[in-house]
């Protein structure tokens, strides 16, 4: 055994490949070849420099920031979901009046929700209706986007005070390349945590690993205020009997292939034969399974991210009819318009191509673009440009979704175009 294994060192990718052979004469040295596969991985990533990479998501995130204004509904079950008509009330005795789902009706979907609500069945992206039938009496409020705004600024600003430049990839997450601070991982994610708690009055949870991959995995293991730590070698106690879906990019699809082909853990992935999963999802998504299965990821750090497109959508109340509900649609329409001409000033953008997004009752969804001679943020010229896409769709089936999306963005902060581009009259291409 001992001379099998100096032999498996010295060139033990060579040999994988001949046990492999052997594998359907059920190899006895199963053991040996999982360990050997991932000393293999290991060895790939040895030779990049070791970094420290912290991921941290904010506990609850809507529902923690409508606790700090109710606080006699913190140890509640809460569901953030409901309409501006379920906001609380104020009653002749000073007390408030708060809704429960059971004086929901409609189809809205829940947002987030307290973890006495999470006890109860209750998750992100459920019907309200359906949440109603698990627990009638959980609070209902609405979601109030300016709010969570305000503390997704607040919690970020107080994490740059301690780490430096942060990477913002969502409204309650960050990422962090720790790297360069000298001090260890446990004391920043004691300060960063305590930043935050004294910015915001809101807990926290921080993976901190090798990469951003694993980083993401680990700031959920120990939610709510949770703090995980892990280094490579860990990989194999802490990663791979997770379930495959909790790797960020294997989404419900992927998972549900995966399982078809018996792979529900990772360590089933890290184990499957690469040919195989060749076959069933091509060969980059492959390679990039295999690899996240290890825990490779090589992804920076991205600091100065600049937005891609801003975009606003809503889902009606309703299935809205083109003809027998225009008025009701070319009002949600203006609004959106507006809505991401204001978002557009408020970051500092100006976009050239203005897309629309249709979802109809049958949920089959289709998008326009139409690409504008010159930047802008003028919400007439976003709302002509979106006519102009709508002009070219059969408009016969009832609407579910409607949405308005200005990409191709440069920021007003490198160029003087936005004054040049508001005085156009109809700055279009023909
Ligand atoms: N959100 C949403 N719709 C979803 C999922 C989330 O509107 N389907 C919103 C509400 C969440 C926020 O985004 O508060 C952040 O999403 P998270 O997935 O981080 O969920 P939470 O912060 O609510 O809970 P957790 O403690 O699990 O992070
Ligand atoms: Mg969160």
């Amino acid at each position: 055994m001992s001379v099998l294994v100096i032999v498996i060192y010295s060139d033990y990718k060579r040999l994988l490949g001949k046990i492999a052979i052997n594998k359907n004469a059920n190899c006895k040295y199963e053991g040996v070849v999982k360990q050997l596969r991932y000393e293999l991985s290991l060895k790939k990533i040895m030779n990049m420099p070791l970094r420290r990479i912290a991921h941290l998501d904010m506990d609850a995130f809507y529902a923690s920031v409508e606790l700090t204004r109710y606080p006699e509904l913190r140890g509640q079950p809460v569901v953030i979901a409901g309409r501006d008509e379920h906001k609380p009330v104020m009653k002749s005795d000073g007390c408030k009046h708060f809704f429960r789902l059971r004086d929901y009706s409609g189809r809205g979907v829940i947002t987030t929700a307290t973890y006495e609500a999470r006890a109860l069945g209750i998750s992100s992206a459920m019907s309200v209706m359906k949440a109603a039938q698990l627990a009638p009496d959980a609070f209902l409020l609405p979601v109030d986007f300016d709010i969570y705004r305000h503390y997704s600024r607040l919690f970020k600003a107080a994490v740059t005070t301690i780490a430096g430049p942060i990477e913002d990839s969502g409204i309650d997450e960050i990422y962090l390349d720790l790297s360069n601070l000298e001090e260890d991982s446990l004391t920043l994610a004691h300060r960063i945590k305590g930043a935050v708690k004294n910015a915001t009055g809101l807990t926290c949870s921080i993976g901190i690993t090798p990469n951003k991959l694993l980083s993401k995995i680990c700031s959920d293991l120990e939610k709510p205020n949770g703090l995980t730590i892990l280094q490579q070698s860990d990989i194999p106690a802490r990663i791979w009997p997770l379930s495959v879906s909790k790797i960020s990019g294997i989404g419900p699809k992927a998972a549900k292939k995966l399982a078809f082909l018996g792979i529900t853990t990772i360590a089933e992935l890290a184990q499957a034969d690469i040919g195989l999963l060749q076959n069933h999802f091509g060969r980059s998504y492959s390679v990039w399974l295999h690899e996240a299965s290890h825990g490779i990821d090589r992804r920076p750090v991205i600091t100065h991210a600049e937005p891609k497109s801003i975009s606003r959508e809503t889902t009606f109340e309703r299935d809205l009819h083109p003809r027998n509900d225009r008025l009701a649609l070319s009002k949600v329409f203006t609004i959106l318009c507006t809505q991401v001409a204001e978002d557009l000033k408020h970051k500092g953008y100006i976009g050239r191509t203005i897309s629309i997004k249709l979802r109809f009752e049958d949920f089959h969804t289709i998008t326009r673009d139409f690409t504008l001679t010159t930047h802008t943020a003028d919400p007439i010229i976003i709302h002509r440009a979106g006519r102009e896409c709508l002009r070219r769709v059969t408009l016969k089936k009832k609407l579910r979704l409607l949405g308005i999306k200005a990409s191709a963005l440069i920021s007003t902060h490198s160029t003087n175009q936005t004054s040049t581009c508001l005085q156009q009259e109809l700055p279009f291409t023909f």
